[in-house]
């Protein structure tokens, strides 16, 4: 099956290759000792536990490469359809664990490492966990990675290699501190440079008119060249010999020297000015669910959407030569508008360079493009100012008005005179500052567009995009998230693993999630309970572990474990929950210590980072911090109530928290988070779900039924009315139990908390835009229920057991073969193994 070009070279190699690297344990070991000695130069008669890691990590990538080229090589002899995943995040998590397992040798690497005296659990450790995203978008990427891979899809990601990942989060007198996060200061094994994949990236400059066998042609002219170098990582998907790969775009100085200003003698000057270039890929921007519309962030964006595009195209030239063939040989998915530009740059290069007239490089344009919606919050939908794009990418402007120019007239001709709706649905924002907006841009250029949850996509279908779903009536459709079982219960859960496997007689499930359903039938065993139980104990003991060497506080291990960990967001309403939390403790206090004995026991764990310039945000972490100062050193509460914040929330710590929650907190306003996914992840590990109905919670309800979940709070088409009202000064006064709450804090119960005053007072004011006080009542019945809920342990865990056997919905294999057959029309490819050949 392997085609060369060359057969008796071919040959040659084949006969020096011998065979695949061995997997048995004395071929690992001799990798692992040769990557000691001669990749690390280290001596491999003493070596750390991280270099063991490293060598280890190496060993690995020899293997990937196996497949991983044997892939692209099939791949590319068979002119298959790719699809192509534009995202400026990839919040990958750690590899080791998640690869050993996908490519079924993780027993045998560690019976190896342990006959050289190495535990290969600790070796996980060592991994810097990559953090090139901020939240739920980039960890999605990350999922959808896997089972791309997983299901044999022929699939690249393509984002941004990041010098510094999202920050470090330090908590400092109860307040954040975010430190850098250089994460390839120990090397990183898992990737391959690729010096001889570079592109030069143009900024600024001007646009030339010529004229061309009697039409009219725009060239791109001057400016500055930045160089896009790639680097290559391996995506092994599970148990299959595919291999994907993401390819991240580093900026570099174009290598041409400015020979004037060296000899006007300003040479430091000069050299200062190639720096400039790599400083565009230095920092991921630290925000989740709002813009930050400055320059760099938009040299980002084109410089990854160029290098992509570019290379796609490179790509498909290979093999093809006719350019209407390009839609059957490559997808390309716009993850939110952040790569929007790319799809602008493809029209250029069409057009441009290409020389294809504009209907036909439309249509190319058109029917492989597709864009994913992510949010409806206002703050977060992209505009650039036309003033901005004109001055860095002139003619992608230029390009941008052309578009917007045909589509208004298309628009003008259906529906004439209606200027309010042609300004509504322009890509153009008029005014004094003219603003372009890339959602309108991102639904025009795309055959698809979808939303993340069914109530997320039918909110955008009849609110920002009502217009363009009136227009285009088959364009916007749903593709509900889900998350990987690999990662996130299989690696995360290896003992809630077994336990599946043990019951389901074979581990087929962690590839086909549907065959978890059968779960429900041991709902009730008596055995498999106790085991079950006994699991989530070993769980919570790892937890309560962590929590004593991170924070040196001690958490009892016969508590509720509620977990609320997410970004920091006020529509998340984090604040909501650490109000609950003063109340249960004002509670606590007003009762006898007999009265208190009888109280379920909790233990509540807050995580999360907030942007840095979000203020409030910020003050909610100083609020939970004050409250567990004071609780958790409150001799008459001891280990009935505490409150932890958990600092530096990231991939790895959420694959310690939610297998050990019991309770975890999706509570946002309802019609304010698109989907959630770590909601599907707290399901997949027998953890209950006290939430709004707001994104995917609606789905999960509709799939584990709502009475084995707490369900609180406004429905979304309550939700406009009641602000209103609020916004009126007619809201509901305050009830009693909340005033308790403001005045504890407001006095002084919790320290000095002044940063969160103006919050408390807007919110007696009736100021309350994300229906704090609204919800506080339902969500305190709710909490009651949870309570009395846990006493009956039988019925906690018939919930707990019910919710995993009918998560397999949730699975992102379900989400991506929905996106491969109604969006990117693609089919999966298994290629052949080495022993098929
Ligand atoms: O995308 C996730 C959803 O599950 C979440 O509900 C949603 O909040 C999240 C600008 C965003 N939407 N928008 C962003 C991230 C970074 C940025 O610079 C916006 N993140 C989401 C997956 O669908």
């Amino acid at each position: 099956e392997f085609i060369y070009h060359n057969e008796d070279k071919a040959k040659k190699i084949w006969e020096l290759m011998q065979t695949y690297q061995g997997v048995d344990q004395k071929s690992i070991q001799r990798s692992i000792v040769n990557h000691v000695e001669y990749t690390l130069a280290m001596t491999r008669f003493n070596f750390s536990d991280f270099g063991c890691y490293q060598a280890t990590a190496f060993s690995m990538r020899d293997r990937l490469l196996e497949s991983w080229n044997d892939t692209n090589q099939y791949f590319t002899t068979h002119n298959v359809k790719r699809v192509y995943y534009l995202s400026l995040e990839f919040l990958l998590g750690r590899l080791m664990q998640n690869t050993l397992n996908n490519i079924n040798m993780e027993k045998n690497y560690r019976e190896a490492l342990l006959d050289i005296g190495y535990d290969l659990e600790r070796l996980y450790d060592e991994e810097v966990d990559p953090a090139l995203g901020n939240g739920g978008l980039g960890r999605l990427a990350a999922c959808f990675l896997d089972s791309l891979a997983t299901l044999e899809v022929p699939a690249w990601g393509y984002g941004i290699r990041y010098d510094y990942g999202i920050f470090k989060q330090v908590i400092r007198d109860g307040y954040q501190c975010e430190v850098p996060d250089f994460w390839l200061s120990g090397g990183n094994p898992w990737e391959i440079e690729r010096p001889e994949v570079v592109y030069p990236i143009r900024f600024y400059g001007y646009t030339e008119k010529y004229e061309e066998n009697g039409v009219e042609r725009a060239q791109w002219k001057g400016g500055e060249i930045v160089m896009a170098k790639a680097y290559d990582t391996p995506v092994p998907g599970y148990n299959t010999f595919n291999c994907n790969n993401l390819r991240l775009w580093k900026s570099l100085p174009a290598q041409e020297f400015d020979f004037q200003s060296f000899n006007k003698g300003d040479y430091l000057s000069s050299v200062e000015m190639k720096q400039r270039a790599e400083y565009i890929t230095s920092v991921l921007y630290p925000n989740d669910n709002s813009q930050e519309g400055k320059e760099l962030r938009l040299k980002q964006q084109y410089f990854f959407c160029s290098a992509t595009v570019r290379d796609v195209i490179r790509r498909f030239k290979k093999n093809n030569s006719d350019w209407k063939d390009f839609p059957k040989k490559a997808a390309l998915q716009l993850n939110d508008t952040h790569p929007a530009i790319a799809a602008v740059e493809f029209l250029r290069i069409l057009i441009d360079e290409e020389k294809l007239d504009w209907g036909e490089a439309w249509k190319i344009l058109h029917s492989s493009f597709s864009y994913t919606n992510h949010t409806v919050l206002p703050e977060a939908l992209e505009t650039w100012s036309v003033g901005l794009i004109s001055h860095l990418l002139p003619r992608h402007m230029e390009l941008i008005f052309l578009i917007n120019h045909y589509f208004m007239e298309d628009i003008a001709k259906k529906y004439p005179g209606d200027y309010q709706r042609m300004e509504e649905m322009s890509i153009i924002a008029e005014g004094d500052d003219k603003q372009v907006r890339m959602a309108n841009l991102c639904i025009l250029c795309s055959h698809k567009v979808n939303g993340v949850a069914e109530l997320h996509t039918k909110l955008i279908q009849e609110t920002i995009f009502k217009r363009f779903h009136e227009y285009f009536p088959n364009k916007i459709e749903n593709k509900t998230n889900g998350v990987t079982p690999r990662r996130w219960i299989h690696c995360a859960n290896p003992k809630l693993s077994d336990l599946i496997t043990e019951a389901l007689e074979d581990s087929e499930w962690i590839g086909e999630l549907e065959r978890i359903e059968y779960l429900e039938n041991f709902a009730e065993d008596e055995e498999f309970v106790q085991k079950w139980i006994d699991i989530k104990k070993q769980n919570k003991e790892k937890l309560a572990a962590k929590v004593k060497e991170v924070l040196g506080i001690k958490i009892p291990v016969n508590a509720l474990y509620d977990v609320q960990i997410k970004r920091i967001h006020e529509y998340k309403r984090q604040l909501m929950n650490i109000l609950y939390v003063i109340h249960r403790y004002l509670t606590l206090k007003d009762m006898t210590p007999g009265e208190r004995e009888k109280v379920v026991p909790r233990v509540v764990i807050i995580g999360g980072k907030a942007a840095p310039g979000y203020h409030n945000a910020k003050a909610i972490i100083k609020l939970v911090n004050a409250v567990g100062d004071i609780v958790n050193n409150d001799k008459d509460i001891g280990d009935i109530l505490k409150v932890i914040f958990y600092p530096n929330y990231c991939v790895s710590a959420a694959q310690t928290l939610i297998p050990a929650s019991e309770l975890s907190q999706h509570i946002s306003t309802a019609g304010m988070e698109a989907s959630g996914t770590s909601n599907m992840k707290f399901v997949m590990n027998g953890c209950l779900i006290i939430g709004t109905m707001d994104g995917a919670n609606v789905e999960i309800s509709e799939e584990v039924g709502e009475d084995n979940m707490f369900i609180f709070g406004a429905r979304v088409h309550e939700v406009d009315d009641i602000r209103h009202r609020l916004f009126a000064g007619e809201h509901n006064p305050i009830g009693k139990r909340l005033q308790r709450v403001f005045d504890a804090i407001l006095s002084g119960t919790f320290g000095d908390v002044s940063i969160i005053h103006p919050i408390i007072h807007s919110l007696m004011d009736g100021k309350d835009y994300y229906l704090v006080t609204e919800d506080f009542d339902s969500y305190v019945k709710a909490q009651n229920k949870v309570d009395d809920t846990y006493r009956d342990q039988k019925k906690w865990n018939m919930m707990s057991i019910l919710g995993v056997s009918r998560s397999a919905k949730f699975s992102s294999d379900r989400t991506i073969e929905e996106y491969c057959d109604s969006i990117w029309k693609v089919d999966r490819i298994p290629i052949p193994t080495p022993s098929d050949s």
